[in-house]
């Protein structure tokens, strides 16, 4: 397999983590791949031009980070990262869409950054920073402190605590709330996420 992922892709990140979680890393191949500046050979892969995107060993061409993390649960029967079914399975991937729902406006924010000053928009910047400070606090309630699992929902919001820290180190955004800040601190240092650092 050909995972497309681009070294800082947060959604590239959580692909990785649950291939290494599952023990498939030696099965993917990590081929570096850019969005920017468009159009890039990404869009051969996957026509909405963003990373990760997967090639299977049969050819087929599977994208996004959910889907490509479903496929990749499903390959193995060790150690599963989604619940089958039932009450567990609608949790762990609610709280994976919360998790790439902060993601979603935090990569907004930063590509909004990029823009000339001119053209930056401060209301939809804080409209994302809002959504994300509301989303870290509904984070803390799905969140399990004692909880020793690595579900495909926790890996979701390591990636996304990662990221935001990455990114957003100069902003207060609540990640220093005790519950949060002890159970990061710990899977932190998961050999998984340790393994996929961003590299900018
Ligand atoms: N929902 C997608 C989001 C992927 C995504 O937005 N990736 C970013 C890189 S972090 C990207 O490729 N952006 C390019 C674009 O928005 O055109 C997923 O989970 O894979």
């Amino acid at each position: 397999m050909k995972l497309l992922a681009s070294g800082t892709s947060p959604y590239a990140r959580k692909v990785r983590i649950v291939a290494l979680e599952k023990g498939l890393d030696q099965r993917i191949t990590l081929v570096p791949a850019s969005p920017w500046p468009e159009p890039t050979a990404i869009v051969d892969t996957n026509p909405l031009g963003k990373v990760p995107a997967l090639i299977t060993v049969d050819g087929h061409h599977l994208y996004d980070s959910r889907v490509i993390c479903e496929y990749l649960d499903s390959l193995s029967p060790h150690n599963p990262l989604i619940p089958a079914s039932g009450p567990a399975r609608w949790q762990c991937l609610r709280t994976q869409a919360l998790a790439d729902g902060i993601l979603d406006a935090a990569v907004m924010i930063v590509l909004e950054r990029r823009r000339p000053a001119s053209q930056q928009s401060t209301p939809v910047e804080q409209r994302a920073l809002n959504a994300i400070r509301r989303s870290v606090i509904a984070l803390e309630r799905d969140l399990k402190p004692t909880d020793s699992t690595f579900d495909l929902s926790q890996i979701a919001i390591a990636v996304t605590f990662g990221y935001l820290e990455f990114r957003f180190a100069d902003v207060d955004l609540g990640l220093n709330k005790s519950a949060i800040s002890t159970w990061w601190s710990t899977r932190r240092e998961h050999p998984s996420v340790l393994a996929t650092i961003p590299i900018p």
